[in-house]
C-alpha cells in the first residue's frame, strides 16, 4: 500500500501544475481556502485586509501554472531575453491589473458578491508599491507589462525598497514627507527566496598576484551583505504568459554575525546589521537630481551585482559558454543608475572567469545598451573617484583601464586633440575627479537611445556630439510609450467599453487600431456618448476627491490638469501664474466673473525633500488655491485643487476625467514625458510646448487638435545667446506685472511680503527656465482654449481625434522598437 502511495505521489508531482477551475464556484472555493488556510480566519470574522489578501492569493493561484510553465520553457528554449536593470519600478496597484491579465475580473466580482463582498472595497485595500519617483520608474513598469504581453522573455531587476516614495501631506500648504510603509501588512504579490540569496561585497582593496606567470589584479573586499531575491509575477494580457520581476532586499550576512561572536560586542553587531540592511531601506526621493550619496552607490552596485550573478550563475545552464553571452542576454541600463554593472561584468569575466581583457570587453560591449532619460546636466550622474574607489576599488581600476583604452582609440582617430580628449574622458576633473557614468554607459553600450525624437536629436547634437561622431550608428531613438492595459482599459472602463463597442476588443493589444475611431468622431451620436463618458469620469473623480481630501469638483468646469513631479523646468509656476492672472483680472474689475469659462486647475506633484524652490512653489499653489477658492467675487468659476500625495492610483482617476492636459516644460528640457501620452489617449486636449514627445503628439493629432505655445528649442537657445533678462518681460506685459506684483504684495500670504519673495526674485532676476519669456504666449493660448471649450461638440470631436491618433504611444510599440533597433529578441514561443 505504501509503495502505491509513493507511486501516486510521484505521478502528482510530475504532472504540470494546474490552475483552479475558471468558474465562479471554483473561484469561491479557492478564495475561501486562502482565507481559511493562508490567512487563518473564517469569512464571518475576516477583516477587509484578510479578504484582500485572500483575493490576491487566489488570483496568484490562477496565474501560477502559467508562471511555472513559462519558467520551464524559458529554461528549455534558452532564447535571447532582456534583463531590464532599473533602480525604480513605479508599479501602482497590482490586484486589478492581475485580474485583468488573467481574465478573471467578472468571475472574481461574481464570486465575491456571492460571499457578500464588494470587489471594489477590496481594491481599495491595496497599498500601491511606490518603488519609483516618477516618469522613469513608471516607464519601467509599463515596459515589463508590454514585454509579457508580447511574449518576450524578460526579467526586470531592481531593489525591493522597504520604504518607497514618501507619502506627501500638506501642513499650512507646505509639503511634509511621511514614510511610505507599504510593507506594513506585507505584500501578497511577492515570493521571497532567502535560500537563494547572493553575497555582495564592498570596500577593501585590490592586490596584484602571480597567476601562473601572469600578473593579475584581484579584489580583497572589506565587507559584504546578502541580496535576497523577491519574485513578482508580471503577467501578459490574457496570453498565458508570465514574466518575472526580481527585486533584491539587503540582509546582513553571517560575517556580521561572526563579528558578534568574535568581539562579544552585541551593540556593535546590531549596528552592523542595521548598516547592511540600510542598503534597501529607502528609495532616494530625488528625481533628475541625484545627490551623490555613498548609500545610493551602494544600492546601485548591490542590485546590479546580484542581478548579474543571478543571471550568470542561476539562470544560465551550468556549462554555458560565456563567449555566447550576447546571443543569450541584453542588459538594458535604465538611465545611469545601473551603469556600475559594466565594470562588474568585466570584473566577473576577467577576474573570476579568467577571460582575457579584450575578449571580456568585446562581450561586455555587446551585452549592454543604455537609455538616457534627461538633458539636464545636473541629472547626469557622476561619482567622485574618492567615493567610488573607497567602495569599489577594483571597479575603479577597471573603469580606468576602459577609459585608457578608449582614449587611446580617440587619439588614434582624432590625433592629440587634448581639448577633445578632456571632453570625452570618462573621468572628469572638475570640480573633483569623478566618473561620468553616462560616458561610461555610452562607451560600453552597443546602443544608446533617447526617449523621444527631439530628445534623441539633442542628445546626439548637444550632449554627446563627440561620441556620436566616434561611434557612428550607436545612437538611436525609441519614443516612450505607456501601457494601454493600465492607463486606458483599467483606468477608463467606460471609454474602453465605448471603444470596444465601436471596434471590438483587439485594440487593447493593438493600439493603432484606435485610428478607426476617426470616422466615429464625425458621428454626433458617438460624440454624445463620448461626452457622457467624460462626464461620468468627472463624477467618479469628484467622488474620489471628496472621500480622499474633502474637495468638491464643481459641475460644468473644465478640468485643467497638471500632474507630474514638481520641478522648475516643468514649470508648474507658469500654470499658477495663469490662475493668478485670471484671478487678478476679476478682482481688479477688468473682467466680470460671469465671462470666465468655469475652470478647475488640478495639481498633483511631489517635490524632492531637499529641493527648496520646488517646495516654495507647492506652498504658493496651495496659498493661491485657498485665496481663490474662498473669494466669492469669482462666483465659483475659478478653482484650484491640489490633492496631496499624487501617485499612480490617483493618476488612474484624474487622467480619464481631464479636459486639458498641461505639458508646459521649457523646450529642450523634458526628455519625453509620458503623462502627456496618457492624457491624449484618454481624450484630453494638450496645451503644450514643442518639447519631448509633445512634438510627436502634435504631429499625430494635428495642429488643430493641440494648443501649442512658447519658444521652440532653437528659439530658447537664441534667447540665451542674446542674453536673457526676465525683468524686461515683466516690464513689457501688464498682465504679468500685475500677477507677479499681486504675489509679491502678500495677497496669498496674509499680507506677508517675504513668504514668496524668493520665488518672485528668482523669476525676475534669474528664471533659468524662462517662465516669464513664455508667459504671454501661454496666456494667449489659454484664451484660445477657453474659446474652444465653449463649443463642446467641436471640443469632443478633437478629443476623440486625440484618442484615435495616439495609438502610437502604446508601450507595446516602444518594446517593438527596442526589439528591432537594440535588443533583437523576438517573442520566444
Ligand atoms: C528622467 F533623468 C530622469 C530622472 O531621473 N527621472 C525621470 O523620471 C523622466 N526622468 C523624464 O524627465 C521624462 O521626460 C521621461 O518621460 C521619463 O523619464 C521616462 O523616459
Amino acid at each position: 500500500a505504501s509503495e502505491s502511495a509513493t507511486r501516486a505521489t510521484h505521478a502528482l508531482a510530475l504532472a504540470p501544475v494546474t490552475a483552479p477551475a475558471s468558474t465562479v464556484d471554483g473561484f469561491v472555493r479557492e478564495f475561501l481556502q486562502n482565507l481559511n488556510f493562508n490567512r487563518g480566519v473564517a469569512l464571518s470574522t475576516s477583516s477587509a485586509t484578510d479578504r484582500y489578501f485572500a483575493l490576491a492569493y487566489t488570483v496568484r493561484d490562477y496565474l501560477m501554472a502559467r508562471w511555472l510553465e513559462d519558467l520551464r520553457r524559458q529554461r528549455e528554449v534558452q532564447a535571447k531575453g532582456v534583463a531590464y536593470l532599473s533602480a525604480e519600478y513605479l508599479l501602482g496597484r497590482q490586484l486589478d491589473n492581475n485580474l485583468l491579465a488573467s481574465g478573471l475580473t467578472d468571475i472574481a466580482s461574481e464570486a465575491l458578491a456571492s460571499c457578500g463582498i464588494d470587489l471594489d472595497d477590496l481594491r481599495q485595500q491595496e497599498v500601491e508599491p511606490g518603488l519609483g519617483n516618477g516618469g522613469l520608474g513608471r516607464l519601467a513598469a509599463c515596459f515589463i507589462d508590454s514585454l509579457a504581453t508580447l511574449g518576450v522573455p524578460n526579467t526586470g531587476y531592481g531593489i525591493r525598497y522597504e520604504y518607497g516614495i514618501f507619502r506627501q501631506t500638506f501642513e499650512d500648504g507646505q509639503q511634509v514627507e511621511q514614510p511610505d510603509s507599504w510593507l506594513a501588512y506585507g505584500s501578497p504579490w511577492e515570493f521571497p527566496h532567502p535560500e537563494a540569496a547572493q553575497t555582495i561585497s564592498f570596500g577593501g582593496h585590490t592586490e596584484t598576484y602571480d597567476d601562473g606567470g601572469v600578473q593579475r589584479s584581484r579584489w580583497v573586499p572589506g565587507w559584504n551583505v546578502q541580496a535576497v531575491p523577491y519574485n513578482y509575477m508580471v503577467p501578459g494580457y490574457q496570453n498565458g504568459r508570465v514574466n518575472t520581476l526580481r527585486l533584491w532586499s539587503a540582509k546582513a550576512t553571517n560575517s556580521f554575525d561572526l563579528r558578534v561572536f568574535n568581539s562579544g560586542d552585541y551593540e556593535e553587531a546590531v549596528r552592523a546589521q542595521t548598516f547592511a540592511e540600510n542598503i534597501s531601506k529607502v528609495l532616494y526621493p530625488e528625481d533628475s537630481t541625484p545627490q551623490g550619496k555613498e548609500l545610493r552607490l551602494q544600492q546601485q552596485y548591490f542590485f546590479v551585482a546580484a542581478s548579474i550573478k543571478d543571471f550568470l550563475d542561476v539562470t544560465l545552464p551550468k556549462d554555458f559558454d560565456l563567449t555566447k553571452l550576447p546571443d543569450r542576454i541584453i542588459f538594458q541600463l535604465n538611465d545611469t543608475h545601473p551603469v556600475i554593472a559594466v565594470p562588474e561584468l568585466m570584473r566577473v569575466l576577467v577576474d573570476e572567469k579568467k577571460m582575457e581583457w579584450e575578449d571580456a570587453w568585446a562581450i561586455t560591449q555587446k551585452c549592454f545598451a543604455y537609455t538616457c532619460h534627461t538633458l539636464l546636466p545636473e541629472a547626469l550622474e557622476v561619482w567622485s573617484v574618492d567615493l567610488l574607489g573607497h567602495l569599489l576599488p577594483r571597479h575603479l581600476e577597471i573603469i580606468y583601464r576602459i577609459n585608457d583604452d578608449f582614449l587611446d582609440a580617440v587619439r588614434e582617430r582624432f590625433g592629440d586633440d587634448e581639448m577633445r580628449i578632456r571632453d570625452m574622458s570618462i573621468i572628469g576633473e572638475h570640480p573633483v575627479r569623478s566618473v561620468r557614468m553616462a560616458y561610461l554607459a555610452t562607451v560600453a553600450g552597443a546602443k544608446v537611445n533617447g526617449v523621444a525624437e527631439l530628445h534623441s536629436q539633442l542628445l546626439r547634437e548637444k550632449v554627446l556630439p563627440d561620441f556620436d561622431e566616434f561611434f557612428p550608428g550607436k545612437f538611436t531613438n525609441v519614443t516612450n510609450g505607456v501601457t494601454p492595459r493600465r492607463f486606458v482599459r483599467l483606468a477608463n472602463p467606460e471609454l474602453s467599453a465605448l471603444i470596444t463597442d465601436a471596434l471590438g476588443s483587439g485594440w487593447v493589444t493593438d493600439l493603432e487600431r484606435l485610428r478607426e475611431l476617426e470616422t466615429h468622431a464625425e458621428d454626433p451620436e458617438f460624440r454624445a456618448r463620448f461626452a457622457e463618458v467624460k462626464a461620468a469620469n468627472k463624477r467618479r473623480l469628484s467622488a474620489v476627491l471628496r472621500e480622499r481630501d474633502g474637495f468638491e469638483v464643481s459641475d460644468g468646469h473644465m478640468l485643467d490638469v497638471m500632474v507630474k513631479r514638481l520641478h522648475e523646468y516643468k514649470r508648474q509656476m507658469l500654470k499658477i501664474l495663469h490662475v493668478v492672472t485670471q484671478y487678478e483680472s476679476v478682482i481688479s474689475g477688468r473682467v466680470v466673473a460671469a465671462d470666465l469659462q468655469p475652470r478647475t486647475a488640478i495639481f498633483g506633484a511631489k517635490a524632492a525633500p531637499g529641493y527648496a524652490m520646488a517646495k516654495n512653489i507647492i506652498h504658493l499653489i496651495n496659498a493661491v488655491g485657498s485665496v481663490v477658492n474662498a473669494d466669492t467675487r469669482l462666483e465659483g468659476r475659478l478653482k484650484v485643487l491640489f490633492p496631496p500625495n499624487y501617485n499612480v492610483t490617483l493618476a488612474e482617476r484624474v487622467i480619464p476625467a481631464a479636459d486639458l492636459s498641461e505639458q508646459i516644460s521649457l523646450a529642450g528640457k523634458e526628455a519625453s514625458g509620458t503623462g502627456n501620452m496618457k492624457f491624449a489617449l484618454n481624450g484630453a486636449l494638450t496645451i503644450g510646448t514643442d518639447d519631448g514627445a509633445n512634438v510627436e503628439i502634435r504631429e499625430l493629432v494635428g495642429d488643430e487638435n493641440f494648443f501649442l505655445f512658447g519658444m521652440s528649442e532653437p528659439e530658447v537657445e537664441a534667447l540665451w545667446a542674446r542674453g536673457y533678462k526676465p525683468a524686461e518681460f515683466y516690464q513689457a506685459d501688464d498682465n504679468l506685472r500685475r500677477a507677479l506684483d499681486l504675489i509679491a504684495s502678500g495677497a496669498f500670504s496674509r499680507g506677508d511680503r517675504s513668504t514668496f519673495e524668493p520665488i518672485v526674485s528668482n523669476l525676475l532676476y534669474d528664471d533659468r527656465f524662462m517662465v516669464l519669456a513664455d508667459y504671454s504666449s501661454y496666456i494667449a493660448e489659454q484664451v484660445k482654449v477657453d474659446a474652444a471649450y465653449a463649443d463642446q461638440d467641436a471640443w469632443n470631436r478633437s478629443a476623440i481625434l486625440n484618442v484615435a491618433r495616439t495609438g502610437f504611444f502604446s508601450s507595446d510599440r516602444s518594446m517593438r522598437d527596442y526589439i528591432d533597433r537594440i535588443w533583437h529578441t523576438p517573442p520566444s514561443f
